[in-house]
């Protein structure tokens, strides 16, 4: 598999770190987040999963069982344990990425509440995505500029891979999505794991990856018997629209809603929205796949090249 570009000899260049995203699709930074507060992140996750009996022991990632999956109903059995924890939420607004997101956006920005923690299961199946092929664009609808910040919390490598990526997919524009893959919501794409586009990296905490709305990505394969575990946290300007479900917590209704996940946070400030954020509900009644094929992404300033819009 290909090795992601590091941009960190970049990171002050603003134009640069926007010519690199508009030109791959991505920005990889090693270590530009604290990895101590990444860490103290992962050890809350853990006594959490430990607690509702997904991991063996809290101080350790190996799982309780090795049959252990992500179902729709682990949404409501699983999930709210992670998304109850405000450290998850907080680390959104930590300093540097929040500084780093105002600059590549290039104004006024807001992050979607709704904050993906992916628990990647061990499979033996080395076919196995973490993760399906898709475009963060296949469910955002409403802005073509919103961009994601994937945040490893564990480590990764060959054995329990992390985020990959296709360089450059992002002009292609939104692609057709595979209706065989992802049942009433057919959200993915259909390229395979063994792909010579996809690229990665063995990542570790304090790294973060940046990509757009449009660019194909996925998760590896995770073959070992430790859980993988990551955000995945969606920025954009405040002047363009959201699709509402996203000022929920990922995956409400069947997650709990913000009145009992944030129940007892120090703040409301990690999910309560600006008022001038325009929430765009989901047309009701249609098919999901059909809006799907007539959905054309508005036009993007992001990928258009950096020179020329300054
Ligand atoms: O962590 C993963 O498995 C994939 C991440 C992802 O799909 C996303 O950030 O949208």
């Amino acid at each position: 598999m290909r090795d992601l570009r590091d941009s960190s000899d970049v990171l002050r260049d603003t134009r640069e770190l926007r010519d690199r995203l508009a030109e791959d699709g991505y920005l990889f930074l090693p270590g530009v987040l604290d990895a101590a507060e990444v860490t103290a992140v992962q050890a809350e996750l853990r006594t959490a999963l430990h607690g509702i009996g997904w991991l063996a022991e809290p101080g350790k990632l190996a799982v309780a069982d090795r049959g252990l999956g992500f179902t729709t109903e682990s949404f409501r059995t699983v999930y709210p344990a992670v998304l109850r924890l405000e450290s998850v939420h907080r680390l959104a607004f930590t300093p540097v990425l929040w500084a780093l997101m105002r600059r590549l956006l290039g104004g006024e920005i807001f992050c979607h509440p709704a904050r993906v923690v992916r628990l990647a299961v061990p499979s033996a199946d080395p076919g196995r995505y973490a993760t399906r092929a898709h475009q963060d664009y296949v469910v955002q609808h409403v802005t073509t500029d919103a961009v994601t910040a994937w945040i490893p919390f564990t480590a990764c490598d060959p054995d329990k891979q992390g985020l990959r990526l296709i360089p450059g997919s992002q002009r292609r524009g939104f692609l057709p999505t595979d209706p065989s893959l992802g049942g009433r919501r057919p959200l993915y794409l259909p390229v395979p794991p063994e792909d010579p586009a996809w690229a990665t990296a063995d990542f570790a905490p304090g790294d973060l990856v940046i990509f757009h709305s449009l660019t194909v990505h996925g998760g590896g394969p995770n073959t070992g018997d430790e859980l993988r575990m990551s955000a995945d946290v969606r920025y954009q300007l405040l002047d363009e629209p959201l699709r509402a479900e996203f000022a929920h917590p990922h995956g409400w209704p069947v997650t709990p809603d913000w009145d009992e996940l944030a129940a007892g946070w120090t703040t409301d400030e990690w999910y309560r929205l600006d008022e001038r954020v325009r929430l765009v509900p989901m047309p009701e009644g249609v098919d999901y796949g059909t809006y799907l094929a007539g959905l054309t992404p508005p036009p993007s300033r992001l990928l258009a090249p950096a020179r020329e819009t300054g």
